[in-house]
Parts: structure tokens; sequence; C-alpha cells
């Protein structure tokens, strides 16, 4: 390696400041993050964590660091964590539990699941995660290692990146990202960047989430340097109150808001026609779509003036780079995939793809890629391949990440059809307090399994009620691992010994996998592993980490007039056609709409207006806030004390009609349930719109069925249906109607505050 290099930065990874030892490390998972943040972990004299900063050399976040790091001593030390492997002793949901160790368990895992394997086929056994964690690479790997095709999550629609993911891939055969220089080590002083002039921040609020492996800072960076910024929110979010224009959106509405940008750009001729001519297919369909959606109609639909919408595209498609930062509420809409084919249009049609301070397309550096690629997926045998479930009814699955379908595998678990499920890997996952829609329906499906194993940090309200063996896991400072997904390559590196006796998901994948499956797990160890993704660097897992190494990889723009977008290493993209197919013809081959349309959301003001009458108000879930990352952290004091309850955001106006005031507790119900919620009053949304937190439940209530830690009163997801969209991505976890009205005095959830 070449350290005199700018890209490949050496730093060291471990020294003494007074009495701390300080070790340098990305931070990942757990706790739960998309990110890889550079941390410095401070340790006293008896190896004991005492702090973390963020580090000031790593270029990702140049030293800044969010709330839920700086409190991770607290986490990684809590005495809830859970320390050694137990078994389930009484019956579900009972509670009971006793010791074992991982001989005992890795032996259970074994023999169960290669019974299982033998009687009804591997395909019995679903590998089951939460959102993406430093767990994903490692599920897929011990999945498809076992030889089960059906790696997946517990969320109707998939909802969450995946729909962005797939209608991606399906139209511009890669995966872009709004260009804030992240490639760069030098980051805003790298002479080949250019800031964008114009940044649209839609359905998202990276401030706050950091999401998908982007810093909500590079934002106000970028924002510094002069970018200016359309925000599309149902909230007056920070973002949006600095913005030039906000669109304040009617939830679920974000493909009739794309469509009428496009109807605004194509009509006034704002589009890059050189580009549209040499790179994409199936312009003038899309335009004869978009001509369907009148700017005019649309702003009904979406309660937005006509005339905003129109500046809005305007000071976008004149704006040169533009980039959009798009996010979940795009994906939390049944029919989410033509949304998303509708904003890749946009930035496709005005020529910002690729270029500096545009879209880009990731690179990988040195070809160094934890995932393995597909994890490993094409090594199955094509028996094995044909039964992955949803492949049959969601053809689109052929294209992307192969995964099972989540809504079809509940269907399954309940009901043997296709095939009977007899096992459930559930590894990062509190599926029954947060990920899962209509939770009654997926405990009913997990307590038909025969066996299932749950792999967390800490006990949750889904280990309890369907759990029979848990395993713990490890905090990032207490393992090695590896950041090598976009961008730079970082290490994750030991700085205290675990507190138990847990395993890295990492670990247990390596050591399973070996198992099942020693010609596609060949390591013994996780170093082995890391060794064989770091081969294109020429150096070892620890050798990168006694370097102190930050590698970043020479970025290049236009990688389409390269031939580097293909495999091939013909121009273009990597589509059938080559081209970006605003017609897509993956779409099509998989029986979808080729081009992009707007449906209302099952439940709305428009699709069902008696409905309406008796349920009168909007309703989304789940905007991001600082002090947990989804069910997590609410057992972290320090945290809690930040959010102890569980909000409803509602506009004074609204709550004066409902006679509900700050404070109070109410009722959220709709013909599926109710579930309760304390009010704060704010005058950031819409009276017509109101929002309520997702992931709740209460660590400190009683962990026991019925009880299971409090959680029935408030879990928003009794509200929700299994109900994914014609592609089998995307659901209405962000587009509901409810009515609201006061808990009865002595009913509220209240629990304690901190
Ligand atoms: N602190 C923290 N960070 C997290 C997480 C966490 O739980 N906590 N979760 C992580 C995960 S898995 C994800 S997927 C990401 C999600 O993070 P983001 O992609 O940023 O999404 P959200 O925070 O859910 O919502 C962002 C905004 O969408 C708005 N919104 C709601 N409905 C609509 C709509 O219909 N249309 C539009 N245009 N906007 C709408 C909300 O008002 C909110 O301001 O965050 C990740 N980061
Ligand atoms: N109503 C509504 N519901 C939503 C959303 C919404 O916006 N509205 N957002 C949805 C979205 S986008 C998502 S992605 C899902 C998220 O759903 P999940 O990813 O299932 O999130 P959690 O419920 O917090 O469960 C994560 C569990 O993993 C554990 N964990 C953390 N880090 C690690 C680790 O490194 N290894 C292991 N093995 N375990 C770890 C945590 O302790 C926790 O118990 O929720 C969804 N639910
Ligand atoms: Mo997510």
């Amino acid at each position: 390696m070449d350290f005199d290099n700018p890209l490949q930065k050496q730093l060291p990874w471990r020294w003494q400041e007074g009495d701390l030892t300080v070790t340098r490390s990305n931070a990942w998972s757990g706790p739960g993050c998309h990110e890889g943040c550079g941390v410095l972990i401070y340790t006293d004299k008896e190896g004991k964590m005492v702090k973390v900063e963020g580090d000031p050399e790593n270029p990702f976040n140049q030293g800044r660091l969010c709330v839920r790091c700086l409190a991770l001593p607290e986490v990684t030390y809590h005495p809830d964590r859970l320390l050694y492997p137990q078994k389930r002793v009484g019956e579900r949901g009972e509670d009971k539990w006793e010791r074992v160790s991982w001989e005992e368990a890795y032996d259970t895992i074994v023999t169960k699941f290669n019974a299982y394997k033998a009687e009804f086929g591997p395909q019995s056994v679903v590998f089951n995660q939460g959102t993406g964690r430093d767990v994903t690479w490692a599920n897929g790997r011990l999945c498809y290692g076992f030889g089960s095709p059906n790696s997946s999550d517990f969320q109707s629609g998939m909802a969450c990146y995946l729909p962005r993911l797939s209608s991606l891939y399906a139209t511009t055969g890669s995966f872009l990202v709004a260009d804030c220089s992240q490639h760069f080590p030098d980051r805003y002083d790298e002479p080949s960047w250019t800031r964008p002039e114009c940044i649209v921040i839609w359905g998202c609020n990276p401030i706050i989430s950091n999401a998908d492996g982007f810093l909500g800072h590079w934002i106000v960076d970028c924002m510094k340097l002069g970018s200016k910024l359309i925000v599309i929110d149902p909230r007056l979010t920070w973002l949006a109150a600095k913005a030039d224009i906000w669109l304040q959106i009617r939830p679920g509405t974000d493909a009739a808001m794309a469509l009428a940008w496009l109807d605004v750009i194509i009509n006034e001729k704002l589009y890059d026609e050189d580009f549209v001519e040499m790179w994409t297919l199936g312009f003038d369909e899309l335009a004869g779509r978009v001509a369907e959606y009148p700017v005019e109609k649309m702003a009904e639909i979406t309660w937005v003036p006509q005339e905003k919408i129109e500046a809005a595209a305007r000071l976008y498609a004149t704006s040169k780079p533009a980039a959009i930062q798009w996010g979940l509420a795009i994906d939390m809409t049944k029919e989410s995939l033509p949304a998303g084919q509708a904003i890749t249009a946009l930035w496709s049609i005005t020529g910002n793809v690729d270029i500096p301070g545009g879209m880009v397309t990731v690179a990988l550096p040195y070809g160094a890629d934890i995932w393995g690629g597909d994890w490993g997926y094409s090594h199955l045998s094509p028996e094995a391949k044909a039964v992955r479930i949803g492949l049959d009814k969601y053809p689109l699955l052929q294209w992307g990440l192969p995964l099972a379908q989540a809504d079809e595998i509940v269907e399954a678990m309940l009901t043997d059809d296709p095939y009977p499920i007899k096992a459930i890997w559930l590894v990062g996952s509190n599926a029954l307090a947060c990920m899962g829609a209509d939770p009654e329906k997926l405990m009913k499906a997990l307590n038909r399994m025969e066996f299932v194993v749950n792999i967390d940090l800490f006990k949750t309200p889904t280990a309890v009620a369907c759990a029979d063996l848990l395993l713990p896991v490890l905090t990032y400072p207490e393992k090695n691992g590896l950041r090598a997904v976009w961008y730079h390559i970082g290490n994750i590196n030991k700085a205290i010994e675990p507190v138990g006796e847990g395993k890295s998901d990492a670990q247990l994948a390596i050591e399973l996998g070996h198992i099942f499956n020693p010609d596609l797990v060949p390591w013994e160890t996780v170093e082995e592993y890391f060794d064989a993704v770091l081969e294109g660097t020429e150096m070892t897992f620890e050798e990168m980490r006694d370097a102190g190494a930050v590698l970043y990889t020479d970025f290049e723009y236009k990688k389409y007039e390269k031939g580097y977008e293909r495999g091939d290493g013909e121009l273009g993209f990597n589509t059938p056609s080559g081209r970006i197919e605003l017609y897509s013809t993956a779409y099509e081959r998989s029986g979808l709409d080729p081009l992009p349309y707007f449906e209302e959301p099952t439940e709305s003001p428009f699709s069902t207006p008696e409905m309406y009458e008796e349920y009168p108000i909007v309703l989304t879930s789940g905007a991001r806030h600082w002090a947990s990352f989804h069910s997590e952290h609410r057992q972290i004091h320090r945290l809690r004390a930040m959010r102890p309850d569980p909000i409803v955001e509602i506009h004074p106006e609204t709550a004066a009609k409902y006679g509900v005031g700050e404070g109070d507790w109410i009722w959220i119900e709709n013909h599926r349930g109710r579930v309760q919620r304390k009010v704060q009053l704010t005058t950031i949304l819409d009276p017509r719109v109101i929002n309520a937190d997702h992931g709740w439940w209460y660590p400190e209530k009683e962990p026991a069925a019925p009880s299971l830690y409090g959680m029935w009163d408030v879990n928003f997801n009794k509200l929700i249906p299994w109900d994914p969209g014609r592609s089998g991505f995307g659901a209405n976890y962000k587009s509901l109607l409810c009515k609201i009205y006061k808990v009865n005095q002595g009913e509220e959830a209240q629990s304690w505050l901190p």
C-alpha cells in the first residue's frame, strides 16, 4: 500500500492520552445504525470504556457524532444486556429461561436445522433480520451457506430502502446517491467535486436519521457552501425551515408530486435533451404518461398549491448540478416502486447522472465488499433458488437483491403453503414491537414455528413472545469488524473485552456457516473472512489495523461514458438496453406497468371518502428522533430522558377540535385497532395530518405475556395491515386514516420518567 498517496491515509490506531487509552475505530452496529462514523474509544486503566468521541481525522463524519454513540458506554454496560446463551424452559411468553453453553446452543441449532432440512428441505428454515446493520451480510452468508433461499425481513412490502434499491437496479442497473463529496478523503476541497446548486430532500430527515450510509450533516455543509434546498415533507423539519421551498405534501402522494414535476419540466422543456437522447430509453412514452398527471390536478391531490410545485420543479431543473436525497417515505406507500421510478426519471432527464454534485453511482474501494456481492446466493442449487418464497408471485424479485418476499413468508408460516416453514433465525429485529405490520398476525405466524432463534443485545418483547433460544451479540467496541460498504474502507477495532459471553454476528455466521457448508464458508475465523474481503488492498485485516488505514479509491464521474458501469465493459448502463430505462423493460417482463404512475394509499380522503368521514385525520408515523434507533435505546436513561414517552404530534387547532391538550394521553384508532400516544402540540403539521412515533415498548414493565413489556397499548403497527404493492415492494406504513380521543383517566400507558 502506498501511504504517500493521499487516498490511503495512515494514522495511529491506538495511543495513550494521560491515563486513558484511545482506540481509533469505525462505528456500525450494535446498537443499530446505518452509518460507519469514525470514532475514538477511550478506555481506562482497567480496560473499561469511559467515553466515545467522533474521529476528526475520519473524512466520513469529520469528528461529528450523534447522541447515541455518545451514550454508548451506557448501552454496552447496561445491566439488561444479554450475557450468555439461554434456552426457553417455560411456555413461550412466560419469560422463563435457562443458561446454556455455546456448545449446547450450537448443537441444538445444527441438530434442529439439519433435521428440518432432511425432512422439509433447507427452504423450511428462514433467515430473517431487521434493518441494515452489521448483520446483513453475515445473515445472507449463513442463509445461503445453509442452503435456504429464504433470507428476508418482517416488514410488509419490505418497505424500507429495498423498494428504492429495486427500482434503481431495475431502471438504471446501479445504485446512485446525492454527491456531497463523500467519495473523496479531502471532501469539500476536492477539485473535481462541485457542490450541488440545489438539493432536494425528499421524504427523509437526514439531519436526524443519517440513513442508508448518508450523513445528514453533509447537507448542512453544502448549504454553508451555498446549495439551495427544496424539502418535500408534511412536517416543517429543521431543514424545511431553512429551505428555499418547502412543499408540505399530503402523506402518501410522492408519486403524484414527482409526476407533477415531470409535467412541468417536460412541458417547459427544462430537461437535458442531449442526455435524454444519448442515454435514456422511452422518453416519449414517459412524456405520454406524464401528460395524464397535469400539475393543476396533482396540486389538488398533494394538497400543495400549483405555483409552489411549479416553482420547485423549475428551481430543481434549472439548477446545475442538482441532487435528490430521498428517504423512507418513498418506500412507505403501497405503490412505492412507481414513485421511485418517477423520482429517478427526474434526475435522469435533467442529466444529473454521475456528474459532480449530481447523483453518483457508488464505488467500492479495491473491490472490497463485505457483502460478498450477492452474499453467496449464486452458489445455491437451482432447485433451492427456484423455491425462494415470493418469486412466483413477484417476478421482479429476480432483479436486485436475492431476498424472499416478507408478506409471503408470513403467509407461508401461517398456512404451510407453498411449503412448511419450521424454523426462524431472527437476527437484529424486534419484529413484533417495531418492524412487522399487524403484530398479532405476526405473533401467530411465529408461534406456529417449531424453533425460533433470536440473536440480540437485549431481551425484547419479540424474544419473550416467540423465541426458543436467545443468543447474545456484541456492541461495536467489543468486536473486530470491517466497514467495507461504500466510499471507504475502515476497520472496526476491538477496544474492550466483551462484557459477557457474547459473540459478534459475524463470528456466529462464520462459525455456523462453516459447520453447515465449509465450501461456501471456508473461513474458520472472522479475521480470515476479512482478509479475503481485503484481498484487493494487499493487506490483511491486522496489517490494515496496524497501519491505521482509512482507504479511499480513485473516484471517477461519468462511468457510463467509460465502460465502468456494465460487467461487459461496454458503454452505458447495466440495463438490457444499456440506457436508463424511463420505460422499464424489467418491469414489463415482470408483468408490471413499465411507466411510473400514482395510486392513492389504500385508505385516504380520496380513495375511501366514507372511511374518511369516520376516521377524519390523515396519519403518518415513524419520523425519526435523536434518542432511539427504532425500538432500541428505550432502557438507556440518558436517551430515554430525551423522549420518555411515545409521542403524537398534533396541530393545536386539531387538538382543540377533539378536546385534547398538550401532554394528554389519547387513543389513535382505525378499523384495525387502537394505540396510545401522548400529545405534543405543534404547528409544523397541517391540521388535517398527525404524526405518531413507532417502535415503542417499555423495558421497565412486566416482560411476561400478556404484558410483553407493556407493548400492546403502544404498538403503533396494530393499525397497519400486511398489504404490499403490486411488485411485492412498498406498504402504507406512513399513510393511514384515524380518529383520536382521550384515554380514560387511570388507563394511560404512562411509564416511569427518568
Ligand atoms: N435516530 C434514528 N435514526 C434512524 C432510525 C431511527 O429509528 N432513529 N431508523 C433508520 C432507518 S431503518 C431508516 S429506514 C431511516 C429512515 O429515515 P428517513 O429516510 O429520514 O425517514 P423518516 O425519519 O422515517 O421520515 C422522514 C420524514 O418523512 C416525512 N414524511 C412522512 N410521511 C411522508 C410522506 O408521505 N411523504 C413525504 N415526502 N414525507 C413524509 C416525515 O415528516 C419525516 O420528516 O432512518 C434510519 N436512521
Ligand atoms: N409505524 C412504523 N413502523 C416502522 C417504521 C416506521 O417508519 N413507522 N420504520 C420501519 C423501518 S424503516 C424499519 S427498517 C424497521 C426496523 O425494525 P428493526 O430493525 O427490527 O428494529 P428494532 O425493532 O429496533 O429491532 C432491532 C433489534 O436488534 C438489536 N440489535 C441492534 N444492533 C444489533 C446488532 O449489531 N446485532 C444484532 N444481532 N442485534 C442488534 C436491537 O437490540 C433490537 O432489539 O421498523 C419499521 N417499523
Ligand atoms: Mo428502515
